[in-house]
């Protein structure tokens, strides 16, 4: 489920953009090999829905995203993150929870490549936010100094949308 059209996937044209607030100044871009190439985690997350369905124990693995942040790392002032993707879709998340232990920028979803519908060729899942924080076909992101809110963020949802915590609307912040 998403909005707009479907990308194609061709991982070897993808490239994938740390920008914004980063230590050094310089933004950092990588190939899809390059992130394939790190080390693989495996999770095992629910996905919550703000809207109100769950999918429970939906398997995932590829690199951690707090990989990534070692390789490409933020100013010290940076808080958030806009996560990127495809068509315009995006999602603000906090540092904090892109650098949590199973933040996965997923390349796999039980044992097979990511098709097209799941996001592929890759996506971010952060296990313990709602979905919309996780855009599929992600092409990067930004740090943050100043909180900048993402597509749904920016209609009426929550900046840090946990769902353990319930946290949809962003007049719940
Ligand atoms: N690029 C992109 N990613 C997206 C979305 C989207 O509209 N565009 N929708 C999000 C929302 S609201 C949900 S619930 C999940 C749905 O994931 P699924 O299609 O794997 O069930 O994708 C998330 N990732
Ligand atoms: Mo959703």
């Amino acid at each position: 489920m998403h909005y707009g059209p479907v990308p194609r996937r061709r991982p070897e044209r993808w490239t994938f953009t740390v920008g914004g607030a980063c230590e050094g100044g310089g933004e950092q871009t990588f190939s899809f090999a390059q992130l394939a190439g790190l080390p693989t985690h495996e999770v095992v997350a629910d996905m919550h829905c703000a809207s109100g369905w769950s999918a429970v124990d939906e398997r995932w693995s590829g690199p951690l995203a707090r990989d990534v942040v070692e390789l490409a790392p933020p100013c010290s002032d940076a808080e958030h993150v806009l996560v990127f993707a495809e068509y315009g879709y995006s999602a603000t998340v906090r540092l904090e929870d892109l650098m949590s232990a199973r933040t996965l920028l997923a390349t796999h979803h039980d044992g097979a490549p990511l098709d097209d519908e799941r996001g592929g060729p890759l996506r971010l899942i952060l296990p313990h936010l709602y979905t919309w924080k996780g855009p599929k076909w992600l092409r990067g992101w930004n740090y943050l100094t100043a909180v900048e809110r993402g597509f749904w963020e920016e209609r009426g949802y929550h900046l840090r949308g946990d769902a353990w915590r319930e946290e949809r609307y962003s007049y719940q912040e």
